[in-house]
């Protein structure tokens, strides 16, 4: 209970895999106040922007009320059995491997493992990968070679006791925003040195000390230069040494890559390894940088090999340091939701795990062989081997790499299931079935966090119409499928307890995901269960892992590993003379079916756009606010330019978050070719070549309406406002009749319009309003359009002529595109107090705006806003592609 007297709930945080501790309070009606758990070890009370604006995503809007067979709407019963017997028909017809699941690191603990149950234990085929392929599977790949087991040696603990902290590969300022700020407050407590090694200039930059822009690709080449320098400047530790093989091969590999790789300044690459070599307490923090490659695994074990050999590990304030994406990216590695393991760190391929898993099960058969990782398996359902699939919390169609080519696999598909909280995604448009899930605020279960501690989700709302949970789900059809004992689970903490019990059996097999110490867990402690970093076994309870040098290969020793340099597989060329990166923005998540919801987070940075460096957009005649078109050897893109120093030459930025739903033409993945890492088989995201050029747009638009528009034109993107949807426009052809094209994209068939036409200009406005207001404005115009957008998107409460002028009343002010998501603040009113009132820290610009004194995420970009036009010279705003 709080101070208002209602009940709240502690539950975990729908997103990251900080896994924040949040306190939830329904208010009757469907909505959700949301406050940081003060309690909770990952974050203290914190939240960032994200976690803050949960409550505005829990609403109805889009959400699927009913199964839906072929578009229709269907009873449970006929879906589930269909689904139940289009699976059992094409296995008995082409056997188990003829059936896959794709499922998600967002899935619940007690969700995966009832899934991997089905498909490993009873279906018997190991074709059940999840999105964590795309995500974490180097990293699990490069700890089992140097550790011989999947684990995370540190905690959270560790960054607020580190003297340097390296984020490689990571934008831990905007995608891990609580743990960021952990790193922050070590800085300001004990000086901690920040070392931010990335090809970009990210938010975490603003607190570094160095920042290492490093070629794509090259980590191997930096990480294999500091362990000679480790060795060179006697910095190994011999009795660490003891307890690892391989170091004399690793740093003999490490002789022959050649630093120069990089691109970096020598003396900052000294820089480097002076600071790290010098700092006993130095935790290596990274990750999709790092994992997203075709190097990925390498990458890892590059930077596992610098700790080992210096004995930095498992020690308090040091250590290399994975951060998971997705809340339950690590619940899912230890539950065996990747292709190529069992469950509980258990392998496939040895034998005794097999038969001591098929015993715990009582299974009746269990695949002898690894499963098709992601990539593979998409080119078997495209090749017709596999027939059948179920998509479970993900939208491959949107987030696989050579998208189009998945999404065409999946429409081919002569079956495919979808379980989402939504119909209206690119995936489960394809679907045949499309089941109704319940979502984070109405289902229960548990995850672990980026430093394995196990966290409840509770639920605290009612799922809408006949929604379901995964688990519930997925266990109706093992049980229609004929398995009913194996799956008649009446509650979660019984999924939870056989599961602890299993992992009993692989603690018996020396590993060290053992859970044991829950197996008896009644139904009240599960209720109640706080916050628990495993292992939890009669041995040992928490704490970190490989201190005492023993490790899990069967010699108990860890692995160092000649890893050597090699470029990203799509290397730029004259055709394709760019190099793609692609990642995240700080407000949004992944494909925007929740985040998209928030107009708050929507506000932030409201359209996908590709960031160029300005001497690259001055070669290829690039202006401001342009629309670029960018092509690979797999697709096509159109992207709002943004022209920034922060991508070096000849490499561009675009984020990941756009979709068929919301900007059909600026979908990432269509344009990133499947390569993928030979160990790992993660996909290289974040390395495609690609080309550059100008959009030859015949006009540019932008639009403001209080219901979602269907344009028809060559490009558009949405945005959520608080009054309904903003939309950017362009097309290529153009358009005689404004107002009909206006009408229709709108549905506004009987509205009154307002216009002004400038034919001359190309120019046109309409406002289509009824008696009760606006319900829709549009502006034309042959150029990028300058207008108030920020003020335009509440669609002010004016007369429709006064509208039609695009810039805010002489009363109101228009304050930019929002910087500060929890206080509204904009870029502008920033700007101001920073020129204009001089505050020039970002605790002034607090006391004088409150940006930045809630969450805490906007900081970064306050600090970089202060450098950026704090000098008398820094007149006009430069940032963010808007005109
Ligand atoms: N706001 C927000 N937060 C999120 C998510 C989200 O969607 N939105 N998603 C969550 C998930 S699932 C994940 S996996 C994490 C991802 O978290 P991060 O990995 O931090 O995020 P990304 O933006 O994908 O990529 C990180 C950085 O890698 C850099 N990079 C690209 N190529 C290279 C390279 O060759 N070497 C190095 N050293 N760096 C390179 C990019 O420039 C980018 O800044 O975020 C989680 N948190
Ligand atoms: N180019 C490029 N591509 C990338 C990346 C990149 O950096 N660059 N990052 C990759 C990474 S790290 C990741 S993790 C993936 C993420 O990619 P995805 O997992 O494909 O993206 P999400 O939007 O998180 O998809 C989750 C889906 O689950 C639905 N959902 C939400 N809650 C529930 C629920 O409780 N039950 C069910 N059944 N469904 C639910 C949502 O509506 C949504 O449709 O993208 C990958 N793709
Ligand atoms: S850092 Fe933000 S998104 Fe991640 S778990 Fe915490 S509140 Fe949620
Ligand atoms: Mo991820």
């Amino acid at each position: 209970m709080d101070g208002t007297g209602l009940p709240e709930t502690r539950s975990t945080c729908a997103y990251c895999g900080v896994g924040c501790g949040v306190l939830l309070r329904p208010d009757g009606a469907g909505g959700l106040a949301v406050r940081g758990d003060p309690e909770h070890p990952a974050n203290y009370g914190r939240l960032c922007s994200k976690g803050m604006a949960l409550g505005e995503t829990v609403g109805l809007d889009h959400r699927l009320l009913a199964p839906r067979v072929s578009g229709q709407d269907a009873s449970w019963d006929d879906a589930l059995q269909l689904v139940a017997d289009r699976f059992a028909t094409t296995i008995r017809d082409h056997g188990p491997d003829s059936v896959a699941f794709y499922v998600s690191g967002q899935l619940l603990t007690e969700d995966y493992y009832v899934a991997n149950k089905l498909m490993k234990g009873f279906i018997g085929s190991a074709n059940i990968d999840t999105n964590s392929r795309l995500c974490m599977a180097s990293t699990v790949a490069g700890h089992k070679r140097a550790f011989g087991t999947d684990t995370v040696p540190g905690t959270y603990e560790d960054l607020d006791k580190a003297d340097l902290i390296v984020l490689v590969g990571s934008n831990l300022a905007w995608c891990h925003p609580v743990l960021y700020q952990r790193v922050v407050a070590a800085r300001q407590a004990r000086g901690t040195k920040i070392v931010v090694i990335d090809p970009r200039r990210t938010a975490s930059c603003s607190q570094a000390d160095l920042h290492l822009a490093l070629q794509p690709g090259s980590d191997v080449a930096l990480f294999n230069h500091l362990l000679t320098q480790i060795h060179a400047g006697g910095h190994a530790a011999p009795e660490f040494l003891d307890h690892t093989v391989g170091f004399a091969e690793a740093l003999e590999a490490a002789q022959r890559d050649d630093p120069a790789v990089t691109g970096l300044d020598p003396d900052d690459i000294e820089r480097f390894c002076t600071l790290w070599t010098q700092t006993e307490r130095v935790v290596t923090i990274f990750s999709q940088g790092v994992n997203q490659s075709s190097s990925g695994t390498d990458k890892v074990n590059a930077i596992l090999n610098c700790h080992l050999a210096t004995g930095r590990i498992g020690r308090e304030g040091m250590g290399p340091f994975s951060v998971t994406g997705q809340p339950n990216a690590m619940g899912g590695r230890e539950v065996g939701g990747l292709a190529n393991m069992l469950a509980c760190h258990l392998d496939i391929e040895n034998e005794d795990h097999r038969a001591a898993v098929q015993g715990f099960w009582n299974a009746p058969t269990l695949p002898q062989k690894q499963g098709l990782k992601a990539v593979d398996l998409f080119r078997s359902i495209e090749e017709g081997k596999v027939k059948a699939l179920w998509v479970i919390h993900t939208n491959p169609a949107v987030t696989m790499p050579d998208a189009d080519r998945v999404s065409a696999a999946i429409k081919d598909c002569p079956f495919t299931v979808v379980s989402d909280l939504t119909a209206q995604t690119d995936t489960a448009r394809l679907a045949d079935v499309v089941l109704p899930a319940a979502g984070w605020a109405e289902k229960s279960g548990t995850v672990t966090n980026s430093d394995r501690t196990i966290s409840r989700q509770r639920a605290v709302l009612t799922p809408p119409g006949q929604a379901r949970a995964d688990w519930d789900i997925l266990a109706e059809v093992g049980r229609r499928m004929g398995w009913d004992e194996a799956f008649s689970f009446d509650s979660l903490a019984q999924i939870f307890r056989e599961y602890a019990a299993m992992s009993s059996l692989a603690g018996s097999f020396g590993k060290d995901f053992d859970i044991s110490g829950l197996t008896d867990i009644t139904e009240d402690d599960y209720a109640e269960l706080a916050p628990t970093r495993w292992p939890v076994s009669a041995k040992r309870t928490g704490g970190r892992f490989f201190e005492d040098g023993a490790f899990f290969h069967p010699d108990g020793k860890a692995r160092l590993l000649p890893v050597s340099h090699r470029p990203p597989q799509k290397a730029p060329s004259e055709t394709y003379p760019f190099a793609l990166n692609t990642g995240r923005n700080r407000d949004q998540w992944h494909t925007m079916t929740r985040s998209g919801l928030s107009p708050r987070l929507s506000a932030h940075l409201a359209e996908p756009y590709v960031e160029v460096n300005p001497e690259d957009a001055k070669k290829l005649g690039l202006a401001p606010a342009d629309l670029v078109e960018i092509t690979s050897a797999v697709g096509k893109g159109i992207f709002r330019l943004r022209i920034t120093d922060a991508v070096t030459p000849g490499q561009v930025f675009a984020p990941i978050h756009w979709t068929g739903e919301t900007a059909p033409a600026a979908r990432v993945d269509a344009l990133v070719p499947s390569v993928t890492d030979p160990i790992s088989g993660q996909p290289e995201s974040k390395a495609a070549a690609v080309s550059v050029k100008p959009m030859l747009a015949a006009w540019y638009g932008f639009a403001v309406s209080v219901s979602a528009p269907a344009p028809s034109s060559d490009y558009w993107a949405l945005a959520k406002t608080d009054i309904g949807y903003r939309t950017e426009l362009a097309g290529c052809h153009v358009i005689d009749d404004w107002e009909g094209t206006a009408r229709a994209w709108f549905d506004l068939h009987d509205a009154t319009a307002t216009v002004i036409e400038d034919p001359k200009r190309g120019a046109f406005r309409i406002v289509l309003s009824n008696e009760h207001g606006v319900l829709a404005a549009l502006y034309v115009s042959s150029q990028p359009i300058s207008l108030m957008r920020d003020y335009l998107a509440t669609l002010p409460d004016v007369a429709p002529y006064q509208l039609l002028s695009g810039r805010a009343a002489l009363d109101q002010v228009d304050c930019g595109p929002v910087v500060c998501s929890c206080f509204g603040v904009g870029l502008k009113t920033i700007i101001s107090a920073i020129q204009d009132e001089r505050h020039l820290s970002v605790a002034e610009i607090g006391e004088a705006l409150q940006a930045g004194t809630n969450c805490g995420s906007c900081r970064p970009e306050l600090a970089d806003l202060i450098t950026e036009y704090s000098t008398p010279e820094a007149k006009t705003p430069k940032r963010r592609a808007q005109v």
